[in-house]
C-alpha cells in the first residue's frame, strides 16, 4: 500500500482521538497522535484477529498499557469494524456508561482485552497473556494456540516497578511471542523525562534477555521491517519507537501540554491544515473507512483457517479445549471435592490451614488441569505446590507451576493476564503481609471480575518470631474493603477445602485465601455434605440450642479461642453461640433474616480476630471487638496473643464485666 494511504489511515485514528477528547473536554490526545502510525501498521499488516468475533481464541492479543491513550484503542477498534464500538460511542467518550470510558475497561467480546490506566499493569498482563499462550501451545499444539501478544507502553509504564518485575520474568522464560512497543517520546506529565530518568534502556532490556529494535515511530518502512522481524523472534522484543507526542500539532507537539488536555479548537484547526484532513469532526471519508473495514474479511479468514485445524483435533482434546476456554470446571468436580472432604473428616489432628490448603491442592491439581499455580519465592512456606505439578521453565511450558521469584506485584499482574487469556485458572502465593505489594493488581482483578486466587499465608501474629514487619494487622480489612473480592479466612481443613471450592467456582470474582502458619484444631466435626462457607458465616457451636443471647463471632485461628471461651462460660452457666465467619463478603450477600438469625437480633455480640477491629464494629456495636489496633510484636506466638489480650482468660473476664 502507498505510504500516503497509511498516512490517511493513521490520521483517521488521530482525528477521532483529537475530536473525541475535545468534545468530552477531557482526555489524552498526545499519545494516540504519536502512536497512530505504529498502530496502523500493526493492525493493517500484522495483527491476527476477527473484528466480528473478538473472542476468537487464537487471536493476537493487543494490550494498551498506556491506558490514558484509550482513544487510540477505541479508534482502531471502531475503524477495523468491531461491533462493540460505533461512532456514537466515540462521540460519547468519557460519558456515563460509555464503552469508551476514560481508561480502557475490560469487557468480554469487545476487543478491550484488559483494564489499564494504572501504568505498568498492562505490561504485566501482556506477560501473562504470552505465558498463557505458551501454556496453551504446550497443551493443545501450535495449530491451536500460536499467537503474538503486542503491548504499547510509554515512558510511564516503563518507569513503574512492576514493569521491571514482569519484563525480567518474561525475559527469563524467553516468551518469544511477546512484543512491547515503547512509545519513546521522552515526555510525561511533568515535562521532559530527562527531569527524572537517565536509564540506559539498551542495557536495561539486554539484561532482561529481551531483544531491542530501535525505530522512528513515524517511518512506515521502519515500522514494517521491525514487526516483520519479530515474527521470527526467539525472545521477547522491545520495539522502541521514537515518536513525537501530539504529532501534527504545530504548537503543542513534543510538549507535556498535549499529554492530557484537549488541544482546543484553534489548534485543532491548525492540525487539520497541517495533516491535510479537511473533514468534519467524527467524519471518516468512505474510502478510508472502507480500507480499514477490509480487516473484517481478513479477520473472518483468520478464524476459518484456524477452525480447520481445530476440527482435526480428536474428540477428547476438542472437548477439553472447549470446557477450559468456556471456564467450565471438570464434570466430576463436585464429586471429587466431596471425596476430599470425606477424607479430611477422618483426620482430626491439628494442622495449619496452609497445610490443609496444600492437601487440597494435592488432590485438586489431579482433576483441574487448568490450574496454574505459583509463589513469589515462598513455595515451601505458602504450601502452594502439589507433588504432581511440573515446573514451567524456559522452553518447557507443559507444567503447571511457576516460580515467580520475589516479584509479588509482577506475579499478580501476570496472573490477571493468565486469567484473561481464558485457558488457565491462576493461583499464586505470598505472605498475607505482602498483599500490600500485590494490591494494585488484586484491585484490577476484582474490577475485571477475573477468577484469580491468592494464597496468602502467615495470616496473623500467629506467625510469631518474624515480628511486626511480617505480621498482618490491617491487611484483612484492607482487602475486605476491595469491592468484588472474596476474602476467605478458614478455621480448619474443612473450611479451607470449602474456600477452595468456592474460589474455583467463582467465575466473576477473585478470592483471597488467608491461611495460618500455626497448627489449628479441627473444629468442623459434624459431617455436613453442604458447603457451609458459602454462607459466609454460620453457627458452629451453640451451647443452648438457639436461645442464648451471647454471640461470639470469630474467623480462622481465633475460632479455637472462641470455642474455648464458650466452654469456660458454659462452665459458669453462661450460654453462648460461636459463629464462624470465614467470608464476610458472602455473609453480607445473605438475606437480612439469615444474618439476624445467625448473629442474634438482640444478642450481645463479641468478635475475635487477630487484626484491626475497625470493621467488626458493624456487627458488635453493642458488644466488644477483640483484636489488635497497633503493630505486632516479635516473640513466640502464644506470648504475642497474650500480650494483646487474645486469650480465653482475658476475653471471658471482659465478657463477664460487660454482658448482662
Ligand atoms: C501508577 C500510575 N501512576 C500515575 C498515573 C498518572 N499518569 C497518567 S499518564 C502519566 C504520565 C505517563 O507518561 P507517559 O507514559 O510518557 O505517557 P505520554 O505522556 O507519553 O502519553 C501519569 C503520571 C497513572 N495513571 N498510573
Ligand atoms: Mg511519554
Amino acid at each position: 500500500m502507498a505510504k500516503n494511504n497509511y498516512k490517511n489511515l493513521a490520521n483517521a485514528i488521530r482525528f477521532l482521538s483529537i475530536d473525541a477528547v475535545q468534545k468530552a473536554n477531557s482526555g489524552h490526545p498526545g499519545m494516540p497522535m504519536g502512536m497512530a502510525d505504529v498502530a496502523t501498521i500493526l493492525f493493517q499488516k500484522f495483527l491476527k484477529f476477527n473484528p466480528h468475533n473478538p473472542s476468537w481464541f487464537n487471536r493476537d492479543r493487543f494490550v494498551l498499557s498506556a491506558g490514558h491513550g484509550s482513544m487510540l484503542l477505541y479508534s482502531v477498534l471502531y475503524l477495523s469494524g468491531y461491533k462493540s464500538i460505533g461512532i456514537e460511542d466515540i462521540k460519547n467518550f468519557r460519558q456515563l456508561d460509555s464503552i469508551c470510558a476514560g481508561h480502557p475497561e475490560y469487557e468480554k467480546d469487545s476487543g478491550i482485552e484488559t483494564t489499564t490506566g494504572p501504568l505498568g499493569q498492562g505490561i504485566a498482563n501482556a506477560v501473562g497473556f504470552a505465558l498463557a499462550e505458551e501454556i496453551g501451545r504446550a497443551k493443545f499444539g501450535d495449530k491451536i494456540c500460536n499467537h503474538k501478544t503486542y503491548v504499547i507502553a510509554g515512558d510511564g509504564c516503563l518507569m513503574e516497578g512492576i514493569s521491571h518485575e514482569a519484563m525480567s520474568l518474561a525475559g527469563h522464560l524467553k516468551l518469544k511471542n511477546l512484543v512491547l512497543f515503547f512509545d519513546n517520546n521522552s515526555i510525561s506529565i511533568d515535562g521532559n523525562t530527562n527531569l527524572t530518568i537517565s536509564d540506559d534502556y539498551k542495557k536495561r532490556f539486554a539484561s532482561y534477555n529481551w531483544d531491542l529494535i530501535e525505530i522512528n515511530g513515524h517511518d512506515y518502512n521502519q515500522i514494517l521491517k521491525a514487526i516483520n522481524k519479530v515474527q521470527k523472534a526467539k525472545k521477547p522484543t522491545v520495539i522502541s519507537c521514537k515518536t513525537i507526542i501530539g504529532y501534527g500539532s504545530p504548537n503543542k507537539s513534543n510538549t507535556a501540554g498535549v499529554h492530557g488536555s484537549p488541544l482546543g479548537s484553534a489548534e485543532i484547526e491548525l492540525v487539520r491544515k497541517k495533516l491535510k484532513w479537511p473533514y468534519a469532526p467524527f467524519e471518516i471519508p468512505e474510502n478510508i473507512l472502507k480500507e480499514w473495514r477490509k480487516l473484517i474479511i481478513a479477520g473472518k479468514k483468520n478464524e476459518e483457517d484456524w477452525k480447520k485445524h481445530f476440527n482435526k483435533l480428536d474428540k477428547d482434546k476438542k472437548e477439553e479445549f472447549l470446557r477450559i476456554s468456556s471456564s467450565i470446571l471438570p464434570k466430576k468436580f463436585n464429586e471429587n471435592i466431596q471425596q476430599i472432604k470425606n477424607k479430611f473428616f477422618e483426620n482430626l489432628k491439628p494442622i495449619a490451614t496452609r497445610k490443609s490448603s496444600e492437601a487440597c491442592l494435592e488432590e485438586i491439581t489431579k482433576f483441574v488441569p487448568e490450574l496454574i499455580g505459583g509463589s513469589a519465592d515462598l513455595t515451601g512456606s505458602n504450601n502452594t505446590k502439589s507433588s504432581i505439578q511440573k515446573i514451567i521453565k524456559t522452553n518447557s511450558f507443559n507444567g503447571s507451576y511457576i516460580h515467580y521469584g520475589i516479584r509479588e506485584h509482577g506475579m499478580c499482574g501476570v496472573m490477571n493476564g493468565l486469567a484473561l487469556h481464558q485457558n488457565t485458572i491462576p493461583y499464586g502465593g505470598t505472605f498475607l503481609i505482602f498483599s500490600d505489594y500485590c494490591k494494585p493488581s488484586i484491585r484490577l482483578a476484582a474490577l475485571m471480575k477475573q477468577r484469580v486466587i491468592y494464597v496468602l499465608t502467615h495470616d496473623s501474629i500467629g506467625l510469631g518470631e518474624d515480628g511486626p514487619t511480617h505480621q498482618p494487622i490491617e491487611q484483612l480489612f484492607s482487602l475486605r474493603s476491595i469491592p468484588n473480592l472474596n476474602v476467605f479466612r478458614p478455621a480448619d481443613s474443612i473450611e479451607t477445602l470449602e474456600s477452595w471450592e468456592l474460589a474455583l467456582k467463582s467465575n466473576s470474582s477473585p478470592s483471597v485465601l488467608a491461611l495460618t502458619r500455626q497448627d489449628l484444631p479441627m473444629v468442623r466435626k459434624e459431617r455436613s455434605k453442604e458447603n457451609l462457607t458459602q454462607y459466609g458465616g454460620y453457627v458452629l457451636s451453640d451451647s443452648n440450642k438457639g436461645s442464648s443471647n451471647l454471640t461470639i463471632i470469630a474467623t480462622g485461628s481465633e475460632i479455637e479461642i472462641a470455642l474455648d471461651v464458650q466452654k469456660k462460660l458454659n462452665d459458669q452457666s453462661i450460654d453462648s453461640k460461636v459463629v464462624s465467619m470465614p467470608c464476610l463478603e458472602l455473609f453480607e450477600k445473605q438475606s437480612k433474616e439469615y444474618k439476624e438469625k445467625i448473629l442474634g437480633k438482640n444478642s450481645f455480640r463479641v468478635s475475635i480476630e487477630a487484626g484491626v477491629t475497625n470493621g467488626w464494629e458493624k456487627y458488635t456495636s453493642n458488644g466488644i471487638s477483640f483484636g489488635i489496633n497497633s503493630f505486632g510484636k516479635s516473640a513466640p506466638y502464644k506470648q504475642i496473643y497474650k500480650h494483646f489480650g487474645l486469650t480465653t482468660e482475658n476475653i471471658v473476664s471482659e465478657i463477664k464485666k460487660n454482658y448482662k
